[in-house]
């Protein structure tokens, strides 16, 4: 029997989990949901209350032709004529629950750590549950945490066997982080069969509504290279979309939320007026779950963070995330506190960007290579070579899944596999504050309108915003920074206008 293991539901009737609902239907709603396997876990039950549950919830496992598994309760698994049980490490060996419940029984194996993964996969097990991949409060006695690095090391190890064997990872996995869960823990060609959850779904107040959140993420774990964006190699290719493009962003005006930072508000409302765009500066966290619905992009600028807001902006981030709907990050001053470098860790595991955008010090911290003390926000100079510039950009982005820009004198773009160096822009970016957050809001409103290739979205907002500046900065009325504010604007309004006469004149200053 072929068995799916891709969302696992794992049961809790403690009160901090369950509450008060009714675990039956939980269940029931969680594999209408999408749940395709279910284990009965209690650890607190007398027999009898275990056999009465433990029958109920095969009676409804069966009509949905979901298998049920008992945890650690041979006894019990045989008794309600279950399809296996789960052991820990604690529980009865393998060999003696096997001669027990027989060769057609689903056995799994909890696997902490390298060796038991062996040994449970020599063993016979039928299935590994590796964790703990994240700290959570649903099992007090969690031995590690592992982390998806630790799922990786497992797979890899398990690679080298003779024995192929299904595995789900477990522990704090929810709809935030499942899809990094299952595309970081990807060994050298497979990752996990599946993701296992208690609280995520069980502590749900809509338990089928949870179930379809995470059903929808597995799903649709994204990868570097979509079909269209492999038709997009060329530069020329790419290039000759970028109109078509911009066109598209004025007929649509996408809305273009901006959790951004009190430096830049005003000038990133104008820049997204200006291409086309409708901003809304909203900070507090709890107004994207309305605003994630309508089809724009979100900017999560982290300049000016504070507690309240780093609060925000997770909330923001899941709410776009359970919608597919595209986030931008621009981690402002990274590497320069200790509370940012923390936030940035938050952030970064606590969803999925589409893009993040920063300069050399910025992605260098998002990589986890900081090379100490970052003084100002400002971008500062640059000592590296152009092949260790590459290197960042396409390494945090391969990592993500996502698209890195780097921005500095080149900005260098990438998807992990396609990697471009854009030589567009002027000195006087440098001189005003906001410049690279409010790239970032234009690149956020192409993101919105062009979800085909987050590269070429990408590439069409820094050409249009740095081809614009180079405009400005020619015209006679610009004579400094001050001037060229004013100018920018006025730069960027006059290329929306020409893309909407399909006159693209400007791309061909392109570099
Ligand atoms: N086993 P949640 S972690 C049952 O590491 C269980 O083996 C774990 O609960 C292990 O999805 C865990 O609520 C609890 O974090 C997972
Ligand atoms: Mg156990």
């Amino acid at each position: 029997m072929a068995v799916d293991y891709s969302l696992y539901l794992v049961t809790d009737s403690t009160q901090a989990i369950l509450g008060d609902k009714d675990l039956p239907s939980v269940v029931e709603a969680a594999i209408e949901g999408g749940v395709t396997i279910v284990q009965y876990r209690d650890k607190k039950s007398d027999t009898a209350d275990l056999i009465r549950m433990g029958k109920q919830l095969h009676a409804i496992t069966k009509k949905h032709n979901v298998p049920l598994l008992v945890n650690d309760h041979v006894g019990i698994a045989q008794a309600i004529g279950a399809e296996g049980v789960h052991l820990g490490q604690e529980d009865m060996d393998l060999q003696t629950a096997r001669r027990i419940l027989g060769p057609g029984a689903i056995i799994g194996v909890t696997a902490n750590n390298l060796s038991e993964a062996v040994v449970a996969t020599s063993g016979g097990a039928d299935y590994l549950g590796i964790g703990t991949v994240h700290a959570t409060p649903t099992k007090g006695n969690t031995k590690s945490i592992i982390g998806t690095a630790g799922v990786k090391n497992i797979l890899h190890r398990l690679s080298t066997m003779e024995q192929a064997i299904p595995t789900v990872a477990i522990g704090g996995i929810n709809a935030s982080n499942v899809q990094r869960v299952m595309f970081q823990s990807k060994s050298l060609s497979k990752g996990v069969d599946g993701v296992a959850v208690v609280s995520a779904i069980v502590a749900a107040s809509d338990s089928k509504a949870a179930a379809a959140v995470l059903r929808k993420s597995i799903d649709n774990v994204p990868t570097t290279m979509s079909p269209k964006a492999k038709e997009n190699q060329k530069v020329e290719t790419l290039l000759s979309q970028v109109p078509a493009i911009v066109k598209k962003l004025g007929e649509m005006s996408p809305l273009c939320h901006n959790m951004t930072n009190l430096v830049v508000q005003n000038l990133a409302a104008n820049v997204a007026l200006s291409i086309g765009a409708s901003p809304i500066m909203a900070n507090y966290g709890e107004e994207a779950k309305d605003l994630a619905g309508l089809g724009g992009a979100l900017v999560l600028n982290m300049g000016t963070v504070t507690p309240d807001r780093l609060l925000g902006y997770t909330t923001a981030m899941r709410a776009y995330n359970e919608v597919g709907g595209p986030i931008l990050f621009d981690p402002v001053g990274a590497g320069a506190t200790e509370v940012r470098r923390n936030a940035v860790k938050t952030l970064m595991s606590n969803g999925y960007f589409d893009v993040i955008k920063g300069n050399e010090n910025e992605i260098r911290t998002v990589l986890g290579e900081s090379m100490g003390q970052q003084k100002g926000v400002d971008s500062g100079a640059s000592t590296s070579e152009e092949a260790e510039k590459v290197r960042l950009a396409k390494q945090l982005a391969a990592r993500e899944r996502n698209v890195v820009l780097m921005t500095g004198k080149t900005d260098y773009l990438s998807d992990g596999e396609r990697t471009y160096a854009i030589k567009n822009g002027h000195a006087y970016l440098g001189n005003i504050t906001g410049s690279g957050c409010t790239l970032g809001t234009t690149i956020a409103a192409f993101l919105a309108v062009h979800k085909e290739d987050r590269l070429l979205a990408a590439l069409a907002g820094i050409l249009m915003y740095e081809i614009a500046a180079e405009q400005a900065a020619a015209r006679d009325d610009v004579k400094g920074p001050g001037t060229f504010v004013p100018g920018f604007l006025d730069q960027l309004y006059l290329m929306a206008a020409d893309a909407s006469q399909d006159d693209s004149e400007w791309l061909k200053a392109a570099k």
